[in-house]
């Protein structure tokens, strides 16, 4: 299925597919963004909630046996200057896939505005993760070259088929993050360090709010960023939740 152009009849098959809009939910690690994620599929009959993939990369698999091979997601924290290029290649060809996924027929009959919500995207994977860890020297300046390269002709050949049209970003200290991710108790994650969460706070912060991250993609400036504050409570507190399901409708409409 494509959602190019040059495919359109007036009431045809690609109508309905252009109807659905494609939303990415970002956020820092531990922010909430799968809660946050089971909250919307709970609450739109007509949204279709799409998971980050994290599961792969712990379990990446031989290609020909399908036998797991290695946990990408603890050699990249075990030993990030070796691991953070694998990683970045790993993850945006994951969130690749997951962005070109067709939408389900159940969103396709939908009476209201129907909805694809994707956990986080490959314009995260660029502009927070691996321009982070180039950053940080864990992504060397050669290794930076060849992933902006592919990123930049992958996104341009696939066209509106990755596009966004919208982007709710989960704001939250980092502290809180930490709070959360220290209860969540991930094993690849015990070393994580508040310093990290900082740094990939900032660069949420830079890419959605200051809109300051050099970005090589022109129309990904004006796509517009739904924030909420995610230091709130809202997987205990209903009144939140009530809050956070209405302003997400109004952005959706
Ligand atoms: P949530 O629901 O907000 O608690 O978040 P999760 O657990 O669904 O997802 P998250 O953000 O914690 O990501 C899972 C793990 O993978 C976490 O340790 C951060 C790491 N990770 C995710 N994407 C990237 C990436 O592009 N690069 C690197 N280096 N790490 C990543």
């Amino acid at each position: 299925l494509s959602r190019s152009p040059h495919c359109h009849s007036s009431t045809g098959p690609m109508d309905d597919i252009n109807r659905v809009k494609r939303v990415s939910i970002e956020g820092n690690i531990a922010v909430g963004k799968s809660t946050f994620a089971q909250l919307l599929q709970f609450a739109g009959q007509d949204w279709e909630v799409v998971p980050e993939p994290v599961g792969k990369w712990q379990s990446i698999e031989s290609g020909s046996s399908q036998q797991k091979v290695s946990n990408l997601l603890d050699m990249m924290y075990q030993d990030p200057q070796r691991w953070s290029y694998t990683f970045q290649t790993n993850s945006c060809m994951s969130r690749m896939r997951t962005q070109l996924q067709p939408p389900p027929a159940r969103l396709l009959r939908a009476k209201g505005i129907p909805v694809q919500v994707f956990e986080r995207s490959v314009y995260s994977d660029r502009y927070v993760f691996a321009l982070n860890m180039f950053e940080l020297g864990c992504i060397n300046s050669t290794e930076w070259a060849v992933y902006q390269d592919w990123h930049s002709f992958l996104v341009e050949q696939f066209g509106r088929q990755v596009e966004l049209e919208g982007i709710i970003y989960l704001r939250a200290p980092p502290q809180k993050c930490m709070e959360r991710l220290g209860q969540r108790g991930r094993v690849e994650e015990k070393g994580v360090q508040l310093d990290y969460l900082e740094k990939l706070h900032t660069q949420h912060e830079r890419w959605l709010i200051n809109k300051s991250t050099k970005l090589h993609f022109e129309r990904l400036t004006w796509v517009p960023v739904l924030v909420l504050d995610a230091s709130l409570e809202f997987e205990e507190d209903p009144k939140v939740r009530a809050e956070f399901i209405t302003q997400v409708k109004d952005f959706f409409s």
